[in-house]
């Protein structure tokens, strides 16, 4: 691994110190936590159509189909933890005191690994959304009228007991009920037309707007209005490192780009710029 771009790295940020300073991610942050992403080889995406499962017309349409596939990615979520990339994020908080993790990803593993600023700009697995009246169910709430999204549960859960207990055993009936409107409660995710939360989209925009410098890990910036985010930044002049296995359309405009792995990258900025303070 030639360690000058690194340097380079760790250096901009160290010179950068006090400035507003971003990570963009995706679901290639999560990928070494065993969780799919959506467009890799093997994402999600390749085996079912978006249109078949993240809109509210799929769930209209079939909500036990739709929840099952969430239930699913809650079973990995559940038994998931996060991986030394989600850490280095965390540190990096801890050494720049204007530093952001604004996400894509509904997993919450950022949280896990003690993020706390952070932005979910496609909401959280854990949380409920009844899209009948609006009603908002945070992870505790949620978990009352829909005993099986309890994370300790699934975390818990076995392959068969998966399988047997909601893959075959999951029914309308065990469906959450919203306690104001009694419709269907479906994830507390964004799904393909939905508008992202306001506050969250306004409060990232104005972030990437003023940043010196913007990384963009794990995420194929095919997405949008997410995938804005990081064109913003380096259109109000600020610095772009992009972090993926892959090339993606902000690879050329990228100022650097590590063709790696996020937990390959990430602990060797936060060390080498831990070296420079
Ligand atoms: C909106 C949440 C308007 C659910 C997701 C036609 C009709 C309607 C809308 C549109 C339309 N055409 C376009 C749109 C806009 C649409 C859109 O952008 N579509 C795209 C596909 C063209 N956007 C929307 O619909 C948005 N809403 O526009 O609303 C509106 C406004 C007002 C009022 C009403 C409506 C909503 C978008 C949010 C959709 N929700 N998910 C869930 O997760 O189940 S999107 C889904 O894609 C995930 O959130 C995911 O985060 C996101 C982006 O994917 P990535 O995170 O980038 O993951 P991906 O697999 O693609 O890439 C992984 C990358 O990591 C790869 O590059 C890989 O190489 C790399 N990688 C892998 N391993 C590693 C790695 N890198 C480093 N290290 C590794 N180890
Ligand atoms: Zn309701």
């Amino acid at each position: 691994m030639d360690l000058k771009p690194i340097k380079e790295v760790a250096l901009l940020l160290a010179q950068n110190r006090d400035k507003t300073i971003f990570a963009f991610s995706g679901a290639g942050l999560s990928a070494e936590s065993g969780i799919p992403t959506f467009r890799g080889k093997d994402g999600l995406w390749n085996k079912y159509d978006p249109r078949d499962l993240a809109t509210f017309e799929a769930f209209q349409e079939d909500p036990l189909k739709v929840w099952k596939w969430y239930l699913w990615r809650m079973w990995l979520i559940a038994r998931a933890n996060p991986n030394p990339a989600h850490y280095a994020l965390v540190e990096l908080e801890q050494i720049l005191p204007n530093f952001w993790h604004i996400t894509q990803n509904v997993d919450g593993l950022h949280r896990v690994a003690g993020q706390k600023k952070y932005l979910e700009l496609h909401g959280n697995i854990w949380e409920g959304k009844c899209r009948y009246c609006g009603a908002h169910y945070k992870e505790h709430e949620f978990k009352i009228i829909f005993p099986l999204a309890d994370r300790d549960y699934l975390r818990n859960l076995s392959e068969e007991k998966f399988k047997k207990e909601i893959l075959e055993g999951l029914t309308l009936e065990k469906l959450p009920r919203c306690s104001f409107c009694n419709g269907i409660v479906g994830p507390g995710v964004v799904w393909f037309g939905e508008p992202l939360p306001e506050h969250v989209l306004t409060q990232a925009f104005e972030i990437a707007k003023i940043a010196k410098v913007c990384f963009s890990i794990g995420t194929s910036a095919v997405v949008y209005p997410a995938a804005y985010l990081p064109e913003l930044c380096k259109k109000h002049g600020g610095v772009l490192i992009e972090i993926n296995l892959d090339e993606t359309p902000l690879t050329p405009v990228a100022d650097y780009s590590f063709r790696a792995s996020a937990t390959e990258i990430l602990p060797l900025i936060v060390e080498e710029l831990k070296k420079s303070l």
